[in-house]
């Protein structure tokens, strides 16, 4: 019988909270990852556990950017792993965006077992692994700055899920397009990225692999006008708006 019964009111944030510890007793998580998971369920909390508008903004700006590209790369790290394996993988398929394991607390036991999870769940190739394709990212001196020279180091466009925060500047530096997924809006990785999505993952991705569908057959001038006129700063703002107007209902109720 599960310790989490069905009729819990946080049954649904139990249940993902569930996902990291699992994950991390089979050897995907990093401790810290649970911490990152704790920092996220807490804003979450504060944006009212929802997609509001400013994230349904920014994923179909993410969508547009990610049909525009030449080369879309998926940045995994343990969190996602344990957290939407098989979602993340649907994203790829659907925009044909390559996967590469990414580590910050690199660790090669804990990389062999995120990939395997993915190539389980039905993923095609995973990058990271190969030490003859390794390369350095200039400006990171964190494991993150190892990167494949067929997926991060060459691509166009990176989706950076659930980020540590140094990484984000140095591949915008490298030239490149970020997607963000972020919790926190108020994060050097949320700030720095060319589009943030501030919502759980959990709930954003499924999102964006439909918008990517729906916008599929639209010319890239238009994907390119979506993209041009979406502007993180303003929309990170809307998010900081959606918590102090979450937080001034719940006062009124209080
Ligand atoms: O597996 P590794 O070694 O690559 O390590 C991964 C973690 C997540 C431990 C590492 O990147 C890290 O330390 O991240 P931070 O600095 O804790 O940042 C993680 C960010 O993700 C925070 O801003 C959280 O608010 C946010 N976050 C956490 N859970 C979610 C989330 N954002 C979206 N969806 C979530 N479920």
């Amino acid at each position: 019988m599960s310790l989490i019964p069905k009729s819990h009111p946080r049954a649904k944030s139990l249940l993902i909270r569930k996902r990291l510890v699992d994950g991390f007793d089979c050897g995907l998580v990093a401790k810290e990852g649970l911490l990152a998971q704790g920092r996220g369920e807490a804003f979450d909390y504060l944006l009212g556990e929802e997609t509001g508008k400013a994230a349904a903004d920014a994923i179909r700006a993410a969508a547009a950017q990610l049909l525009v590209a030449d080369m879309p790369v998926i940045s995994i790290n343990g969190n996602v792993a344990a957290l939407c394996p098989r979602q993340i993988i649907r994203l790829a398929k659907q925009i044909n965006a390559r996967l590469e394991v990414n580590l910050f607390y690199a660790d090669e036991k804990r990389r062999r077992a995120i990939i395997k999870t993915l190539r389980r769940d039905g993923a095609g190739e995973v990058l990271g692994s190969k030490a003859a394709s390794q390369r350095r990212l200039p400006g990171i001196d964190s494991a993150r700055g190892t990167v494949d020279r067929d997926g991060i180091f060459v691509a166009d466009v990176i989706v950076v899920p659930l980020e540590d925060g140094d990484r984000t500047r140095a591949l915008r530096d490298a030239g490149k397009k970020v997607i963000a997924f972020d919790l926190n809006p108020l994060s050097r990785t949320s700030q720095t990225a060319d589009i943030t999505i501030v919502d759980n993952i959990t709930r954003a991705v499924d999102l964006l692999t439909r918008e990517s569908k729906k916008l599929r057959g639209e010319s890239t001038e238009n994907l390119q006008k979506i993209i041009n006129n979406f502007d993180n700063k303003e929309n990170l703002g809307q998010s900081i708006v959606q918590i102090r107007e979450n937080l001034s209902r719940r006062a009124k109720i209080a």
